[in-house]
């Protein structure tokens, strides 16, 4: 039985109590008089100790996992409009400029699929079903310069695929050969399918933004070009042919303080470059930490999860997990950079111990511990034990990473947090400025063996046949193309590089 509801009907999101029928019709009367407010009603069995917190025994995590979020429909007009976000070929109807920005900066009609900025929707005076004329005036300029886009812009024709080098639950990674260059790329290929919702759309747009950003920065990987099928998204990316730290750490088990120190401030650089820039990373795990050919790292994959590796291939130490979950994250909390400070811990503690924080998961005879719950309740609970075997300064810092408090957790101070971590005994020696110049020598020389140092992938993965299936009409045609409008791109540093590819 229903006994306490928990609506934030506040602008700021400030939760309150409802305890009563009486009161939950004030809360909606309340709502309906002002329509620009999101009403959250969060039932529960019990009562909380305060309004916002979990009641006893809840279990937050619950909310994340698989949950896809309603969409609140604004209605205008007989249009029914949803909050979205959009590419840079956006335009909204009324006053025809561009939408576009950070968050759901328009509206679009379920029905009619008009686009409007949000400060605009109000102003739609057409009906529904009855502006296709005024969409249609601004769909023939959009397409007239899409032509043109595409007809700059690349497609499969213009790679041979070489070999498959990675895959993951959304994607496929190959290894292409531009024909006209002869130059080598990883192609990460995405099917729309999987990604032709809302959620999943911001996500292509925000990888895609992060890698434009990327670009600039040598510890993370730069985005080359991308282009699409009526199936597929393609994403050219730079090529790192060291192989990741994951591989790598499957056959050196444990890292000298040394390397890990080398490693961390490398990845460091990249994270506050990101930071710096708005975009946590949320992805960190070794999987995700290329090295190139000098043994410098490179950060990849703004948006993919990769697939843990199949059971008794090597260790199952550092598999799949999602043993980088923060415990705000877990608590259900608001959180920002801090989330990557914690995933940088879990990180160095698997490269300095040979093993996770939270390895005592999924070795156990007991099943119940053997589940990602109990994963998430030691993330939480559990005080992590630093091996003696590391230095005081090693012990330190995977301390101050993995302070389950991110207030309190290194790099994570609003004002000071970088330099905390620059000025870290750990990182005493270390000659932060060289460092972000590749100036100083990796630790490690990858070994660039096989046609293009392929031996460094895992051989699950190369040896896959490389191929594309089929587009299957059915799918294609359930498809909304005009989420992917705009998603051509090339990059223009990398364009007068290669002189016009
Ligand atoms: C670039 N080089 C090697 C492997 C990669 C995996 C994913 C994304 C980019 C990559």
């Amino acid at each position: 039985m229903i006994t306490h509801f928990e609506p934030s009907i506040s602008y700021e999101g400030d939760p309150c109590t409802v305890s009563s029928q009486l009161e939950l019709e004030e809360a909606l009367r309340l709502y309906e008089i002002n329509k620009d407010s999101e009403l959250l009603i969060h039932v529960f069995p019990c009562i909380p100790e305060k309004p916002g917190m979990p009641c006893p025994g809840e279990d937050k995590s619950i909310y994340r996992r698989g949950a896809r979020r309603w969409r609140k429909l604004y209605y205008a007009s007989g249009h029914a409009f949803q909050a979205k976000r959009f590419n840079r070929r956006a335009h909204c109807a009324i006053c025809t400029d561009r939408i576009w920005g950070l968050g759901r900066q328009g509206y679009k009609c379920i029905n009619c699929k008009l686009l409007v900025h949000k400060k605009c929707h109000k102003l739609v005076t057409v009906e529904c079903g009855r502006q296709v004329i005024q969409v249609l005036k601004i769909k023939t300029r959009e397409r007239a310069q899409l032509t043109r886009e595409k007809r700059r812009s690349l497609g499969l024709a213009d790679f041979d695929l070489l070999r498959v080098i990675g895959r993951g639950s959304y994607a496929k990674v190959l290894l292409v050969r531009l024909k006209k260059t002869e130059r080598i790329y990883a192609m990460k290929v995405v099917k729309k399918e999987l990604v032709n919702d809302d959620e999943d759309i911001d996500w292509v747009q925000t990888e895609k933004h992060v890698f434009e950003q990327a670009s600039n920065h040598p510890f993370l990987v730069g985005l080359h070009s991308c282009f699409q099928t009526e199936s597929r998204l393609f994403f050219v990316i730079e090529y790192v042919n060291g192989g990741d730290l994951m591989f790598h750490m499957q056959r050196q088990r444990k890292l000298p303080e040394e390397h890990a120190r080398f490693y961390s401030a490398e990845i460091s650089l990249a994270l506050n470059y990101l930071h710096e820039r708005g975009i946590i990373y949320r992805d960190l795990k070794l999987d995700n930490v290329l090295l190139e050919s000098e043994g410098h790292i490179k950060l990849t994959d703004y948006g993919m999860c990769k697939e843990g590796l199949r059971p008794g291939d090597t260790t199952s130490t550092f598999c799949g997990t999602p043993n980088y979950i923060a415990p705000e994250i877990l608590r259900g909390e608001d959180y920002g950079f801090s989330v990557d400070w914690w995933a940088l811990g879990v990180l160095m503690f698997e490269m300095m111990a040979g093993r996770s924080p939270f390895d005592i998961v999924g070795s156990s005879d007991n099943p119940d511990q053997n589940t990602e719950d109990y994963l998430f309740q030691v993330i939480l609970e559990k005080q992590i034990r630093i091996p003696r075997s590391l230095s005081v300064k090693a012990a330190s810092v995977l301390k101050g990473f993995l302070n389950k408090d991110p207030k309190e957790r290194l790099g994570c101070h609003p004002q000071t947090g970088f330099a905390d971590i620059m000025g870290h005994p750990f990182f005493r020696n270390v000659d932060w400025e060289l460092m972000e110049q590749k100036q100083v020598v990796p630790p490690f020389k990858p070994n660039i063996s096989g046609e293009f140092g392929l031996d460094n992938f895992d051989a699950q993965f190369t040896n896959e046949p490389i191929q594309l299936t089929p587009d299957d009409d059915d799918v294609v045609k359930k498809i909304d193309q005009s989420e992917f409008e705009g998603f051509e791109y090339i990059n223009p540093l990398l364009m007068s590089a290669e002189e016009c590819v």
